[in-house]
């Protein structure tokens, strides 16, 4: 028996910072039953798909954008798309920022299943960015001030017949976010992300945004065999502008739907979850090929260590 998922990737163009929650989740709505219209079982939306992208902006203290946080998930604003899902069976993954009852602060992805359950969670692991305020750029990216690096880690949920894995947006830079979810058994990979054009640190690599995104996203699914679905919140949001480009990768590395256009949108793809065997099960067999005993320094050191 095949296992066909139909994924949808709900790329969204910009929220303003006026914008209200209710005003976001209409937005949400409309693009979920976009999904459910083409006939997808999940729908993939952004990293932080109901806010601004508040950390461009500098506040003197850690709680000032609270505001911009879910206490709660779902809360009263957000219950009407988990009811769709409930309604529709089209199940969802959210990126939102989470403030946990005892004070921490996170960049969430949840999954939502066709019954409208919560059935993973999963808090961004590489946080980046700045932790401080630096006025000299043309805009601030203080990711490192505002959420907290996940404590957990990565895991993998039985989902929609197959087994999801969640990232979110600079993850999908790092081998090791793959890598680790491939030996988690992953077979379909749900990247949201707020990728501005311009980075500060090195604008050389300005132009290659677009190619960067395609690579590390490709070069991630195929090497470990899964699909990946990357979603965008992209065009010019509050006068900065953003990548748009999401896209679906097949296990072989080939993009197999891609937003041509910015702007709030669904892509699909029917993901046959078999063929991640095509490639886990031949060249990148971990348990025959992989030697886990000279890979030391992926985990023994965090930086490099010259010996
Ligand atoms: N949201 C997010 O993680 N964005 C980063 C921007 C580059 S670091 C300033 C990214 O990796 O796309």
């Amino acid at each position: 028996m095949t296992r066909i998922v139909t994924v949808g990737a709900a790329q969204m163009g910009p929220i303003a910072r006026d914008e209200s929650r209710e005003q976001v989740v209409e937005r949400l709505r409309r693009l979920h039953a976009e999904a459910v219209d083409v006939g997808c079982d999940v729908v993939v939306f952004p990293e932080l798909a109901l806010t601004t992208f508040f950390p461009r902006w500098y506040t003197p203290d850690l709680d000032g954008h609270d505001s911009y946080f879910e206490t709660s998930m779902p809360n009263d604003v957000v219950q009407p798309l988990f009811d769709d899902a409930a309604r529709t069976g089209c199940g969802f993954c959210l990126g939102y920022a989470e403030l946990t009852s005892d004070g921490h602060r996170y960049n969430t992805y949840v999954l939502v299943d066709g019954t409208g359950a919560i059935v993973g969670r999963y808090r961004k692991v590489h946080i980046p960015g700045h932790a401080d305020h630096q006025p000299e750029r043309p805009f601030q990216h203080l990711e490192r001030r505002y959420f907290e690096e996940s404590p957990d880690g990565f895991g993998v949920v039985d989902a929609f017949g197959g087994s999801v894995g969640m990232a979110i947006c600079n993850d999908r830079r790092w081998p090791e976010t793959y890598r680790v979810l491939g030996l988690l058994g992953a077979e379909m990979v749900f990247i949201g992300y707020n990728t501005p054009l311009y980075y500060a640190p090195d604008p050389d690599q300005n132009p290659l945004q677009s190619f960067h995104n395609n690579l590390v996203m490709a070069a991630g699914a195929y090497q470990n065999g899964m699909f990946v679905v990357g979603v965008a919140k992209g065009g010019i949001e509050e006068g900065v502008e953003s990548l748009s480009h999401s896209q679906i990768i097949a296990p072989s590395g080939q993009v197999i739907a891609q937003a041509t256009v910015s702007g709030d949108l669904v892509i699909s793809a029917r993901c046959d979850l078999d063929l991640c065997r095509h490639y886990t099960d031949t060249l990148f067999d971990f348990s025959t090929y992989r030697r886990p005993e000279v890979y030391g320094p992926i985990v023994e050191s965090r930086g490099v260590q010259r010996r």
